[in-house]
């Protein structure tokens, strides 16, 4: 059977990223892939994802962000491809709503530039926004939207160039450790290696059966409208992404109108999803679902839900806590390394988790910081 220094199981995101920084380092890697390059079954896929340095999830993610930022640079100068529009960001909300207070925590920790408006600012400078009195928001000009589909295709490519053997449409069916290392079986063939990473994205339950996380796999829906107005206002000169927190604690994050008014401004909930599997994930987006949006949408960004153009759904991996597993396996630590649960909100790390992921299956250490990714923190107590 083929022998590799490394197999990457996954090459959406994460594990396209991992084959990039691996086959960089040398090392001799496969990667599988169940569906084609650069598809939309995953999570992966919808055109645009945002990117922020002020982080209201945890001050703990910024160092890992400011590395990313450097990652995207890179990754774009090496194949020309557009990966980072930094058109800017607000976090909205009222000043106590996680998203600005969590926002502000990190911009003062780890003094990033940002600016703090009050509603009639927010109104002056973005006229598409319309804030209630009591809001407020952060303003950061280093944020903006990186590029699924275009992030995914770069490490595709520069993995290739690294002669890594990336297979797609075939599938591992199990694995086993071997000797010292593993042995990967897909329908075609049976795989040597001496380290497994799986980087399983929505099939986390699937493939990661033994980590002891609860990974819960969650329906998400992506709205394009063309706005009443014409997207002019929504051009990334003029307007920046956005994550809005309510008074009830609903976040709506959204975009400029970056693919011309053929496709509009995208729009979303941030969580709010149902339970799913990729198997049953119903793919259909309903009438009800684009009403309740454009109903949402009436108080904060009332231009923007003019005609609605189209839906897609995508896939959140949310672990109990939304913070990520990133970490050897605890039950095969010589050999297995995973990137999982990145619960909704991992896409703009994409390259640092790719080169921690290369030093974790390699060295068995990273000097990232990644305490908070330590799967032990989730795992079911004994019974
Ligand atoms: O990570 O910024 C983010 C995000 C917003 C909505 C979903 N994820």
């Amino acid at each position: 059977s083929p022998t590799y220094d490394v197999i990457v199981i996954g090459l959406g995101g994460m594990g396209s990223a991992a084959a990039h920084h691996l086959s960089t380092r040398g090392a001799r890697v496969l990667g599988l892939e169940k569906f084609g390059p650069v598809h939309n079954r995953g999570s992966s896929h919808g055109g645009s994802r945002i990117t922020r340095q002020s982080y209201f999830e945890d001050p703990a993610y910024v160092p890992l962000l400011l590395r990313s930022y450097e990652l995207y640079a890179d990754l774009e100068r090496a194949t020309g491809r557009e990966v980072a529009t930094l058109c800017g960001g607000v976090m909205l909300g009222r000043a106590d709503s996680r998203t600005v207070s969590g926002s502000l925590l990190s911009a003062l920790q780890w003094d990033l530039p940002h600016e703090m408006l009050d509603a009639r600012e927010i109104r002056r400078r973005f006229p598409t926004l319309t804030p209630k009195d009591d809001e407020v928001a952060l303003y950061e000009e280093r944020a903006g939207l990186v590029r699924p589909e275009n992030t995914v295709a770069a490490h595709l490519q520069l993995a290739t160039r690294q002669e890594a053997d990336l297979h797609f449409e075939e599938p591992m069916t199990r694995w086993e450790p071997y000797k010292d290392g593993v042995r990967v079986h897909t329908a075609e063939n049976t795989y040597t290696a001496d380290r497994l990473v799986i980087c399983p994205g929505a099939w986390a339950p699937d493939l990661l059966t033994d980590l002891g996380v609860p990974f819960s796999i969650e329906r998400q829906v992506m709205y394009w409208f063309r706005p009443s107005a014409g997207t002019a206002p929504f051009h990334p000169e003029n307007h920046p992404v956005y994550i809005w927190e309510d008074e009830a604690g609903v976040q709506v994050y959204g975009f400029p109108a970056i693919d011309g008014p053929d496709l509009g401004a995208k729009v979303a909930f941030f969580r709010k999803g149902v339970e799913c599997t990729p198997e049953t994930i119903d793919r259909t987006v309903h009438d009800h679902e684009v009403t309740a949006m454009a109903e949402h949408l009436a108080g904060q960004l009332p231009s923007l839900p003019g005609t609605f153009l189209k839906a897609a759904t995508c896939m959140y991996s949310n672990t109990p806590d939304e913070h990520f597993v990133i970490a050897r396996h605890p039950a095969h630590p010589e050999s297995v390394t995973v990137a999982a649960g990145f619960s909704g909100h991992g896409f703009k790390f994409v390259p640092v988790v790719g080169e921690i992921v290369a030093d974790l299956a390699l060295t068995g250490t990273t000097a990232h910081p990644i305490d908070l990714f330590d799967p032990s923190r989730l795992a079911a107590a004994p019974a």
